[in-house]
């Protein structure tokens, strides 16, 4: 608990509120975000309000003022949960893990890049070259992947299209030798289509500029340079983009029953860009290869299904070249060669920066999936934070109110539950041949949920009588009512690439190009098995997205967005009420004042400060180890803030901790003297 702020700025710590309301707990949030305090605490989580305005709270000295210090020594702040994880992780050999959630806009990509920074701030002192590099490295991905994967929304200038989870690998010395980056679902449909307001990706303003964002091109080209990109890769990447953009401009039309594409120039210009033949091109946007029986035809494509065909090749080819690119730098940054017989645990800190939950005007698949992410990482933090620890307490016995929460499981089991759930139901109405359209799907989602208390089906909506088919369904997210439209889901889901345009591209004589289409070298009649859908391999990706958190130990910074017009003045109660009760943070503050900051298995306890006490050192004639443990706290005076269980004993707050381990330290140095003296035969 850091107490040592003064109290005009609020508390430093929601544990500390008198009482733990809604009212004191935005009151504190609210002077603290006036004072310019952006971080507060609720015990090892760190709340955040997104100031909005340049702080002078990052830089060197700062980080000099965290540096190895615990973090209830000072006021609360980025840097103290990534000395935190770090230290966990240096002295313990310990994953870690820090989760960042919050909204759009809320300020989670801002925070993932400082924590990244203050890790290589504080890393590396002797200066090793190879360090240096791969920190450089690391730093440098970032503005590589906001280039390709954010773009300008109506909520944030920046937003990030895409969840990102990057693990940095450190050595013995805790130095960084090397990471892995996971991306999740790129938000590919803004290649095609913007809401009102809206841009597509930075890259293709960056390609096509020098106007505005020339100067980006720049910085992403050098970043790519000095990650490892050869000038091909760099090159191909930018004749990808330019590719998509004219594929953009393409337009089709009939003369009588033939399909045409209106302006051929283009089709030379993509001939070029994509280093394939001018008539393959044309052929892959005008028919499609299909297999009936023993016989493979040319069938013409109507006007729709080229204009369809050609939008899925924009997509596919920016989705393909993303992951790609993500590829590309986990192969130089990825740790090689490391031994750990000769140098010690490979450890890790894992850095979660993902999509906010999104509520907009008109929802569709891709909302669906995002917000389905949070529900699962929810899930994550109340099993952590909140189930565990109260399981915990019952299993020792230790006294303890029951604090309600909101479990969020429902909801995943709603959506990803086998056979029942959402994603089950809408591959089923995938997998059926003959004409699947979003109504079917909808049907069949009413069919099985109606009665599912999380699940509205809009039909049963009065007010809704007026429509000519429903289109929408309503799910109650643990952060919010959110109707879907389900139109697009049946077809963002089956995901449909022809194999032409693969097969396409990976006869170009471009070999960075052809190389990220390995599957285009199966013939129609080879390509039999049915690819996973977005929604499967988007919950696959989910689920061993938690199960990896789930074994490191979790770090959580929770961000709030304070307005929504980008304002550093402005704090709207109500607005940030809202995230304060999704995040669940008054359960939080609730579970951790009822909680204690320390826990240790009695023989653990003894082991590292049986020394602080005459009871117990050397060794202790008490019936057990708990008497011996409760007789030293005792004697210390620390009774009063220590619960003893069956198997551990719990410390309320971290300055008594603090305190044993001074004395510890005391103690150490006094034998270490001790024995200096019996080892001269001074004694
Ligand atoms: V999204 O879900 O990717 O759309 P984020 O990642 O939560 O969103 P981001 O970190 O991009 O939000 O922050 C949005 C903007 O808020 C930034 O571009 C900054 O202008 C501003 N921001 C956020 N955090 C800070 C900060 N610590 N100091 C100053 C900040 N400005
Ligand atoms: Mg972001």
């Amino acid at each position: 608990m850091a107490e040592h702020e003064s109290l005009e700025f609020g508390k430093a710590d929601f544990v500390l509120l008198d009482n733990v309301s809604m009212e004191e707990f935005m009151a504190n949030l609210k002077l603290r975000f006036e004072k310019g305090r952006i971080y507060t605490y609720i015990g090892e989580v760190v709340v955040s309000v997104n100031p909005y305005r340049a702080m002078n709270i990052y830089g060197r000295d700062t980080v000099e003022q965290y540096k190895g210090r615990e973090l209830y020594e000072r006021p609360p702040h980025l840097f103290a949960i990534a000395d935190a994880a770090y230290k966990a992780m240096k002295r313990r050999n310990k994953d870690t893990c820090i989760v960042i959630s919050g909204e759009s806009g809320a300020g989670k990509t801002e925070a993932s890049k400082y924590i990244m920074q203050y890790i290589a701030a504080i890393t590396n002192p002797n200066q090793r070259a190879e360090v240096e590099r791969v920190k450089n490295m690391l730093l440098k991905s970032n503005c590589v992947l906001e280039a390709f994967g954010n773009a300008k929304t109506n909520r944030n200038d920046n937003s990030s299209r895409f969840g990102k989870y990057m693990d940095i690998n450190f050595d013995f010395k805790g130095d960084p030798i090397g990471g892995h980056i996971s991306n999740y679902l790129l938000e590919k449909s803004r290649v095609i289509f913007q809401q009102e307001g809206e841009r597509s990706f930075h890259s293709f303003y960056q390609v096509n500029s020098c106007i505005n964002d020339g100067a980006d091109f720049k910085a992403v080209a050098d970043a790519m340079k000095v990650i490892g990109f050869t000038g091909d890769e760099i090159q191909t990447v930018y004749k990808i983009l330019a590719a998509i953009l004219h594929l953009g401009n393409l337009t089709f039309g009939v003369d009588g029953d033939v399909t045409l594409i209106e302006n051929t120039k283009l089709v030379s210009v993509l001939r070029e860009l994509l280093s394939t033949k001018e008539e393959n091109v044309e052929k892959a946007l005008l028919y499609r290869t299909v297999a009936t029986g023993r016989d493979v035809i040319e069938k013409q494509h109507t006007e729709q299904e080229a204009s369809y065909g050609r939008d899925a090749l924009a997509k596919a080819m920016y989705e393909r070249l993303f992951c790609w690119i993500v590829g590309r730098i986990n192969d130089i940054i990825e740790v090689k060669n490391y031994d750990a017989r000769v140098h010690g645990k490979n450890t890790v800190i894992g850095v979660l920066d993902i999509y906010g939950f999104e509520i907009f005007q008109n929802n569709s698949f891709e909302q669906f999936c995002i917000n389905y992410c949070n529900e699962k990482l929810q899930q994550l933090f109340i099993q952590l934070v909140l189930k565990q620890e109260q399981e915990e307490y019952q299993r020792e016995g230790i006294p303890w109110k029951h604090i309600d929460y909101f479990n969020n499981q429902i909801i995943v089991d709603l959506v990803e539950q086998q056979h029942k759930g959402i994603f089950s139901v809408l591959d089923e109405a995938c997998m059926n041949v003959g004409k699947v359209t979003d109504e079917v799907f909808l049907q069949g989602l009413n069919g099985k949920l109606a009665k599912h208390a999380h699940y509205t089906s809009r039909k049963l909506s009065p007010t809704d009588k007026n429509l000519e088919f429903d289109r929408d369904f309503r799910i109650r997210h643990y952060a919010g009512d959110v109707v879907y439209s389900v139109v697009g889901f049946i077809d963002k889901n089956k995901d449909t690439l022809f194999q032409d345009f693969k097969r396409l591209l990976y006869n170009s004589s471009n070999t960075v190009l052809k190389a990220m289409w390995p599957e285009g070298k199966l013939s129609i009649t080879e390509v039999t098995k049915r690819p996973l859908t977005a929604a499967t391999l988007f919950k696959n990706s989910m689920i061993s997205l938690v199960e990896n958190l789930a074994c490191k130990e979790p770090y959580y910074v929770r961000c709030i967005k304070p307005n929504d017009v980008k304002s550093p003045l402005l704090f709207e109660i109500e607005r940030c009420r809202h995230q304060v009760e999704y995040l669940g943070l008054l359960e939080n503050v609730r579970v951790r004042r009822a909680g204690f900051a320390y826990r240790q298995t009695y023989p653990r306890f003894l082991q590292r400060y049986k020394m602080i006490s005459e009871f117990t050192w050397p060794n202790h004639d008490l019936p057990s180890d708990r008497e011996a443990v409760k007789k030293l706290m005792q004697g210390c005076g620390f009774d009063h803030d220590a619960a003893y269980g069956k198997t551990k004993v719990f410390i309320r707050t971290p300055r008594t901790l603090f305190s044993l381990e001074e004395q510890r330290a005391e103690m150490v140095q006094r034998i270490v003297l001790f024995l200096q003296k019996v080892w001269r035969g001074t004694i």
